[in-house]
C-alpha cells in the first residue's frame, strides 16, 4: 500500500470526525513550515544560522538566530491563509495581528518556534511546539485588532496540538483530540509519512527526567519524591530508576511518549514570582494535551495543567507530566 502521508491522513481519518477543512489546512501549513525549519536547522554551521542574534525575547532569554528565523517562517506560512484570527509566540512580546490585506479565520495559533534552542549550537535535538485554539466569537472581527484576551483559554479548549522534533529523524507528532499520531519526514518524497498510528504512554515507568542541579531550590514534596527515585529498590518505591535530561522539552517528551517516563520542571525558590521555567500557553498546554491523549497525566504539582486559566500569554508553570502512576504519586505528595 502506498504510504499514508499527512495530507491523506487528514482527509481520510478526519472525515469521520468532521474535522473542519480550515483546521486540516492549518495543520498542513504548520507541517510545511516545520519542514522549512528542519531544512534550516540541519544546515547548522554551513547555513550561517547558528549563534545568537544579540537580542532578548520577552522572557529575557538570548534569542538564537534560528529562534527568530523559525518564528518568521511560521508567521509567513500562516498569515495569508485566511484560517487564523491571530498568532502568539514565545519570541514575540505581543500577539501577531493578521495583516489587513489578508482575511481572518476562526483559529488561534500559539507556538514555541524553536524549543530547546540552547542545544542548537551543540547539535542536540530541538523542536517546534504548537497549540491551536478557536477564537471566541466576541473577539472575531475582520476589521478590529485582535484582543490578546482571546488567547487566554484553558488548555482543555485546544482543538489540536503537536510538535516537530528535529533529531536523527524529523518527526511530526499530533493530536486532534482523538489520540496521538506520529509522522516521519520522508526527505525523498518531501512528505510527512504516517509511522506511529496510536501512540500510548506506558502507565508505569522506571525513568525520570529532571535537571538535578536545581535540587536545593525545589519544594519539599519534589525533594521527597526525587529522593525516593534515587533510593530505588531499597526505598518505598521498591524499584531502581534511570534518569535522562536532554534539556530540550520536545526531545524529553518525545522519549516519554515513546517509552514512558516522568518529566519534571518544578517551581523553585529562586524566583517565587515565576512558578517554573516552562511556559503554559505554548509548551505545557500542547504537551499536556498530547500526553493526556496518549493516556498519560500532566499537572503543575497541584492541579491538572489543562484546567489552568491563563492570565498572560507568557505565563510560566511548573510541569510534572508522563506516565500516570508517577505523575499521580508526586502530585499526591503536594496535597
Ligand atoms: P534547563 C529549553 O530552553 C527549555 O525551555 C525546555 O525545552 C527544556 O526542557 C528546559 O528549558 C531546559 O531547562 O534549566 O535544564 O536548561
Amino acid at each position: 500500500m502506498s504510504p499514508v502521508t499527512l495530507s491523506r491522513y487528514l482527509i481520510e481519518q478526519t472525515r469521520s470526525n468532521n474535522t473542519p477543512a480550515d483546521l486540516r489546512f492549518l495543520i498542513e501549513v504548520v507541517a510545511r513550515a516545520c519542514k522549512a525549519i528542519a531544512h534550516q536547522v540541519q544546515k547548522g554551521a554551513l547555513g550561517g544560522v547558528l549563534g545568537s542574534m544579540g537580542t532578548e525575547n520577552v522572557q529575557g532569554e538570548v534569542q538564537k538566530k534560528l529562534d527568530v528565523l523559525s518564528n518568521e517562517i511560521l508567521l509567513e506560512a500562516n498569515e495569508w491563509g485566511g484560517h487564523l484570527a491571530g498568532m502568539a509566540s514565545e519570541e514575540m512580546d505581543n500577539a501577531y495581528q493578521i495583516p489587513g490585506k489578508y482575511p481572518k479565520g476562526a483559529y488561534l495559533l500559539v507556538f514555541d518556534p524553536l524549543d530547546g534552542s540552547s542545544n542548537i549550537d551543540v547539535n542536540v535535538s530541538v523542536g517546534t511546539i504548537f497549540s491551536v485554539l478557536r477564537c471566541p466569537d466576541q473577539y472575531l472581527s475582520q476589521n478590529d485588532a485582535l484582543n490578546e484576551q482571546a488567547f487566554l483559554q484553558p488548555g482543555t479548549q485546544q482543538v489540536a496540538a503537536g510538535y516537530a522534533i528535529y533529531g536523527p529523524q524529523t518527526m511530526l507528532v499530533l493530536t486532534l483530540g482523538n489520540g496521538v499520531i506520529g509522522f516521519t519526514l520522508d526527505r525523498e518524497l518531501g512528505s510527512f509519512v504516517l509511522t506511529h498510528e496510536d501512540i500510548q504512554v506506558p502507565q508505569t515507568t522506571a525513568e525520570f527526567a529532571i535537571n538535578m542541579s536545581n535540587q536545593r531550590h525545589w519544594e519539599e514534596p519534589v525533594k521527597r519524591y526525587v529522593d525516593e527515585l534515587l533510593t530505588g529498590q531499597d526505598g518505598p518505591l521498591g524499584k531502581n530508576y534511570n534518569m535522562r535530561w536532554i534539556a530540550s522539552m520536545v526531545a524529553d517528551v518525545h522519549r516519554i511518549l515513546t517509552r514512558g517516563g516522568i518529566f519534571m520542571y518544578p517551581r523553585d525558590a529562586r524566583e517565587p514570582s515565576k512558578p517554573g521555567k516552562l511556559r503554559l500557553m505554548y509548551e505545557a498546554n500542547p504537551m499536556s494535551f498530547l500526553i493526556e491523549q496518549a493516556g498519560g497525566a500532566s499537572t503543575d504539582g497541584r492541579q491538572r495543567i489543562l484546567d489552568i486559566q491563563p492570565e498572560g500569554l507568557h505565563q510560566r508553570v511548573a510541569v510534572f507530566l508522563g506516565s500516570k502512576e508517577e505523575v499521580e504519586r508526586v502530585t499526591g505528595y503536594h496535597q
